[in-house]
Order: structure tokens, then sequence, then C-alpha cells
């Protein structure tokens, strides 16, 4: 038996891909009868029945680390969120939204800043500053220039990572710039018909090298963040976390309350910006419950 990842599923038949290639395969009766059915991302064992067509059977599925439902794929390690310096010009109150629907999936997370090419006052620095003071990984990047792809790049090997993030920011781009060999395609209106398509068809992983994979996700394209309680909320922003034994009061929503750890550190460990849009995601979602 040989080893491999499940990068496609059609019809009964799932594309693994191993050391050796790529193999068509059928899932063996066991999984039907198991009720358990192999999913994109999946780590398999197979077995070789025709060699030279590529054709196998699918033997064993791997105990999955996760599974993320939009799209519907196992084993992501990690998100990477991106977003373009300019154009459209980045959105502080968005991405802290895709980080706190990261983080409820418990997946890493890596911030991409994109098209700095274009950013000629260099705002994304201070930016870049903000999320690396509250704990996030930062990578500023041009996919027209060439610039921050290496290091991207590095941050992608060996795992399953999904790209996320509003739609021009340059996600396909940045994906071909680290694998040329795809050739997505790229401008507002392909990204249209890619969404299109995306609607109708199941979860495809991309390999960029061996043992490297990503998904282009048309999930996390809803935004809302209703189903949070109000006072879960500060577990999802990272940079609190060390504070949050130190409030005088169980229950502290690090608003209003005296002797708070919180507040004390809001300046220095916890950016003043990222505070504020903490006091007012809080609110949004206290008001949405009273609704
Ligand atoms: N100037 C500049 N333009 C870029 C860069 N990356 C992408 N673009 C352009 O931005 C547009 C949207 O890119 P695309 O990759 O389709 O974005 P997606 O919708 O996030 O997949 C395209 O016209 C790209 O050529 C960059 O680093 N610099
Ligand atoms: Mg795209
Ligand atoms: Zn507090």
């Amino acid at each position: 038996m040989i080893s491999g990842t499940i990068i496609k599923g059609i019809g009964g038949f799932y594309y693994i891909d191993t050391e050796q290639g790529v193999y068509e395969c059928r899932a063996r009766g066991i999984f039907r009868k198991e009720k358990l059915k192999p999913t994109v991302g999946d780590f398999v064992k197979i077995s070789v029945l025709d060699e030279k067509n590529k054709k196998g059977s699918l033997d064993f599925i791997e105990p999955r680390k996760n599974m993320l439902i939009r799209p519907r794929v196992s084993n992501v390690e990690q998100a990477v969120i991106v977003f373009a310096a300019v154009s459209p010009n980045i959105n502080v109150d968005l991405l802290d939204r895709f980080l706190i629907l990261v983080a409820e999936q418990k997946l890493d997370v890596l911030i991409c800043i994109n098209k700095i090419d274009l950013d000629t006052e260099k705002n994304y620095e201070s930016i870049k500053k903000i999320y690396e003071t509250s704990g996030y990984k930062v990578i500023c990047l041009s996919a027209e220039k060439g610039i921050g792809i290496e290091e991207l790049k590095k941050e992608l090997k060996n795992k399953i990572s999904v790209f996320a993030g509003p739609s021009g920011v340059g996600k396909s781009s940045l994906i071909n710039a680290v694998a040329p060999d795809l050739k997505l395609k790229t401008g507002e209106i392909s990204a249209k018909i890619e969404r299109g398509k995306h609607t109708t068809r199941h979860a495809e992983l991309m390999q960029i090298e061996e043992h490297s994979y990503i998904v282009d996700s048309p999930g996390f394209t809803s935004l809302f963040l209703e189903h949070i309680p109000a006072e879960e909320l500060q577990y999802y922003f990272k940079e609190f976390e060390p504070y949050l034994n130190g409030c005088r009061y169980t229950g502290c929503s690090h608003i209003h309350e005296p002797d708070c750890e919180v507040k004390e550190h809001v300046g220095e460990e916890i950016p003043n910006e990222r505070y504020e849009r903490y006091v007012n995601l809080y609110n949004e979602l206290r008001k949405d419950r009273r609704k």
C-alpha cells in the first residue's frame, strides 16, 4: 500500500496524490458500511491495481485532524487571509472578522498584505505592526513584482492551507506566483466566473509542491458573527489571552469594569485599534441578541 492525499472527488472516483503520481481510485465498500465518506484533504492508503493506467483502490483513511464545512475539506491546518494594501484598500474591520472565524475553526493563520507595489506611502507597515503586536504572522507581498513570494512559499510547506479574503485582492495571483503551473485565471471578471463555478463544483486541492496543498475558498464569505455570544468574543482576540485571568470580576467584559487586566494593557501589548474594534464588535453582538 502507498500513502497519499485525496485532492479531488468526482462521481465516486477519488484522485489521490502520492509520491508516485496521481491515482484514480474507488473507495472500498467498507467505508459505505461504516458511513465514512472519503473527503478531499484525507490522508489515505491505497493499493495500486493498474500501474499503467494509474488506477487503485482506496483502502484506509487516517483519522482526521479536523473538517471544514465550506469548502468541505479535511486536515486543513492553516488559513491564509489575503488583503490588498490598496485597490481595494485593506479593511481591518473585515480582517478582524476573518480572524475570529478562523480562530473558531482552530486553524493557524497567516495574514498576507498584497499589492504593496501600489502603496507608495507604505501605509501597510503600520498595519503589519499592529497585527504582529497582536501575535499574528504577517507577510507583505506583491504578486505583480514578485515580492514576498519565497516567504509565502515557505509558510505553505508541508500542510494544507485555505486561501480566503475579499475578491480582487490578488488571491489567484499569489497562488500563481507560488505555483506557476496552476495558471489560475485572475482579474475581477474571471473571479466572478470562478465563484459561480465553485458553487457547483466540489472542493479541490491544488498542489504547490510535494506535501504542500492549497484550496481556494469560496467559504468564509459570510462574515456574520451573530452565532458568537458576546461574552466569548474575548477568546478570539489572541492578544487578550495572557490577561484574561487577571481581571477582578469573573465574566469581565473588559469594557466598563474596574480593575480590568485587559484594559491595563491597551496601548501596549494590546493595540488601541484592536481594542476599539473589540468594543464595537462586543456591542454589536449584544445588540444582535436583544433583537
Ligand atoms: N499592482 C498589483 N496588482 C495586482 C497584484 N496582485 C494582483 N493584482 C491584480 O489585481 C486583480 C485581481 O487579482 P486576482 O488574483 O484575480 O484576485 P482574487 O479575486 O483575490 O483572486 C488582477 O487584475 C491582478 O492583476 C499586485 O501585487 N500588484
Ligand atoms: Mg481568484
Ligand atoms: Zn477585564
